[in-house]
């Protein structure tokens, strides 16, 4: 039985985006309307480029599933991009002064070349949108056991919200993430977003953020602390760290524990009879500043990841660089792009970290259908409730 896991392919101006997903158990009815309302939440956001006007993503199923359910084959997601215009070389013409910021340099040395173009044509984020289909897709798996993911904007251009997000806010907090422009869940914060990433516009510059994403539901003991590349907390930050523009993951507390004594940190364990039920088995903690794991493990608390996006590297104004065919200084090339994708970064990452989530999962609970993956699931909570 293979674990879940998948593989994207597909350029920004190619034809299609493509993921291919490994594991998922026989029997899942795939919602087809979940997964579309996820891609059209990528694509939007106060600060979006021209592309977004352009797509409609909207995924098509080519594999893997029959009348509406997942048969245990791979499944392949395909989201085609109308502004497929790849091999036209006056429409993509060759690019020769890199952006910093982008892959673009790295790439034209790496692959010996001095036109970027094929190097951004698939380090662009547009693949994200089959990252966040792959996710999608592994989040109908994770309700079959009570686990949800909520992702949200917590800044952007330093302007934050401390707007709490725990299990009994986060429910109520989806219709203002979802009315917010800049999917954050408090109305005077997504204001001064909103302002920030005018005059980054104005000023012909870009401007990143941070975002969270936050998984409810989940038991204990998923992840191991058996191998380092088992741990939860390494693979989520494997997992965030590939998205395009971040540059830093935090679990929980993240860079704050460095600064605080051990009492101020971890998170008190009390025992509470009349929670058995809930997924921390009643083992209540009153703080999660571990952000649901711990050594590698998760705890039966929220699950709590955050990550810093860089302010994309496509400036209309250029920045300083070097024509690769003169070696003359110039300004780096522009082309249409987006001044804030830090809401859409969001999107990315709620579904990247429940693709995680959802494959320690598959790990724990195996099954070749639902039917024994959710057996399993209730079995093992049964036998972690009889523990004495
Ligand atoms: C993106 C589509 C792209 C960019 C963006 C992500 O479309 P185009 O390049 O045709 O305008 O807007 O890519 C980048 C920001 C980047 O640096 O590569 C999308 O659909 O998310």
């Amino acid at each position: 039985m293979p674990i879940l896991s998948y593989q994207t392919a597909g350029e920004s101006h190619g034809p299609a985006l493509l993921a291919v997903v490994n594991g998922v158990p026989r029997g899942l009815a795939i919602d087809e309307g979940f997964i579309n309302r996820e891609l059209e939440r990528r694509q939007g956001g106060y600060g979006r480029g021209g592309r977004q006007n352009i797509e409609t993503d909207t995924v098509q199923i080519l594999s893997g599933v029959r009348a509406g359910v997942s048969m245990g084959s791979p499944i392949t997601l395909m989201i085609a991009n109308r502004d497929s215009r790849m091999d036209d070389l006056v429409k993509t013409p060759p690019i020769s002064r890199p952006r910093p910021g982008h892959a673009d340099l790295a790439g034209a040395l790496k692959w010996l070349s001095n036109d970027c173009r094929e190097t951004l044509e698939r380090a662009s984020a547009r693949e994200t949108a089959a990252r966040v289909a792959a996710g999608a897709l592994s989040r109908l798996l994770l309700r079959e056991i009570g686990i949800e993911a909520f992702g949200l904007v917590r800044s952007i251009g330093g302007i934050q919200t401390n707007v709490t997000v725990d299990e009994s806010s986060w429910r109520g907090l989806i219709a203002q993430r979802d009315a917010s422009e800049t999917y954050c869940p408090e109305a005077s914060a997504t204001q001064a977003q909103r302002d920030a990433i005018r005059q980054a516009k104005i000023d012909k510059d870009t401007i990143g953020g941070l975002v969270e994403a936050h998984v409810f539901g989940a038991p204990p003991g998923l992840g191991s602390c058996m191998n380092w590349h088992e741990k939860l907390d390494a693979r989520l930050a494997y997992a965030v760290m590939g998205i395009q523009a971040i540059k830093s993951v935090e679990i929980g507390l993240g860079k704050e524990v460095a600064s605080r004594p051990g009492s101020q940190v971890h998170d008190p364990i009390t025992f509470d009879a009349a929670r058995t039920g809930e997924s921390t088995l009643g083992f209540v903690r009153p703080s999660n500043n571990a952000g649901g794991t711990e050594g590698g493990m998760t705890t039966g608390q929220p699950i709590v990841v955050r990550a810093a996006m860089k302010p994309i590297a496509t400036l209309l104004r250029g920045m300083p660089s070097v024509d690769l065919k003169t070696k003359q200084p110039d300004q780096s090339a522009y082309e249409r792009s987006d001044v804030c994708a830090v809401p859409a970064c969001s999107v990315v990452v709620e579904n990247v970290v429940a693709f995680e989530v959802a494959r320690v999962a598959c790990e724990k609970f195996g099954g070749d259908s639902v039917a024994e993956f959710v057996a399993n699931f209730r079995s093992y909570l049964h036998l972690a409730r009889q523990l004495r």
